[in-house]
C-alpha cells in the first residue's frame, strides 16, 4: 500500500517480483505503511554488503548509537538491542531479523520491545540495481501501529523522517569505497 502510493503501479508496470512480494503489507485498521526509497551510488554487492548485517545496524543508520546481539546466530529469528542517541523520543528497541535472503538481497525487522511507541513496527528493504544502470535503489517500506493519540499521517511523517534521516549510507559506503 505504501508503495504503491509513491509509485503508482498500472499492469503495465514491470515490476521486480522482490517487489511485489515484499513491499505489499498487510494493514490493520490501526496502523500506517510507508516507504522510502533512496539511489546509491554504488554496486548493490557493495550496499548489501553494509545492510545485510543486522548485528551493526550503526554502519549505516545515523540515530544508533551501539547494538548488541542478544541471541541467534545471525540468521533469522536473531535479537539485537539499539541503543540510539540521545535527544530522540525513545533510547532502546529491542529487534527481530525476519528475513535476510542473500540472493535477492531482502532484510526485514521487525521491533519486539523497547521504550518507544513504535508498536509492531515491521520494515522491510530490498536492493535493486538502478535502472540507469549506475547504483544501487534501495526500497524500505515498513507497516507500524499508529500510538495512541497520533494520526497515521502524523505517525508516517515521523516514521519517514526517522527512516531517511538516519541512513548515512553514502558517507558510509563512500568510506568503504575509499572515494
Ligand atoms: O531503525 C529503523 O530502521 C527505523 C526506525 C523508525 C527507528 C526508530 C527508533 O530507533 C528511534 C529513532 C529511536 C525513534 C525507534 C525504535 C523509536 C523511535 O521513537
Amino acid at each position: 500500500k505504501g508503495f504503491q502510493k509513491r509509485f503508482p503501479l498500472t499492469s503495465a508496470t514491470p515490476v521486480p517480483d522482490t517487489i511485489a512480494r515484499y513491499h505489499v503489507h498487510a494493514v490493520g485498521p490501526n496502523q500506517c505503511c510507508s516507504s522510502v526509497v533512496q539511489l546509491i551510488a554504488a554496486p548493490v554487492s557493495t550496499v548489501w554488503s553494509v545492510v545485510r548485517r543486522f548485528d551493526n545496524p550503526q554502519a549505516y543508520k545515523h540515530f544508533v548509537k551501539s547494538c548488541h546481539v542478544i541471541n541467534g546466530d545471525g540468521d533469522v529469528g536473531t535479537l539485537r538491542e539499539v541503543h540510539v542517541i540521545s535527544g530522540l523520543p525513545a533510547a532502546n528497541s529491542t529487534e527481530r531479523l525476519e528475513i535476510l535472503d542473500d540472493e535477492r538481497h531482502v532484510i526485514s525487522f521487525s521491533m519486539v520491545g523497547g521504550d518507544h511507541r513504535l508498536a509492531n513496527y515491521k520494515s522491510v528493504t530490498t536492493l535493486h540495481p538502478s535502472p540507469a544502470g549506475n547504483g544501487t535503489v534501495v526500497i524500505e517500506s515498513y507497516v507500524v501501529d499508529v500510538p495512541p493519540g497520533n494520526t497515521k499521517e502524523d505517525t508516517c511523517v515521523f516514521v519517514d523522517t526517522i527512516v531517511m534521516a538516519s541512513r548515512k549510507m553514502e558517507r558510509t559506503l563512500t568510506m568503504l569505497l575509499g572515494l
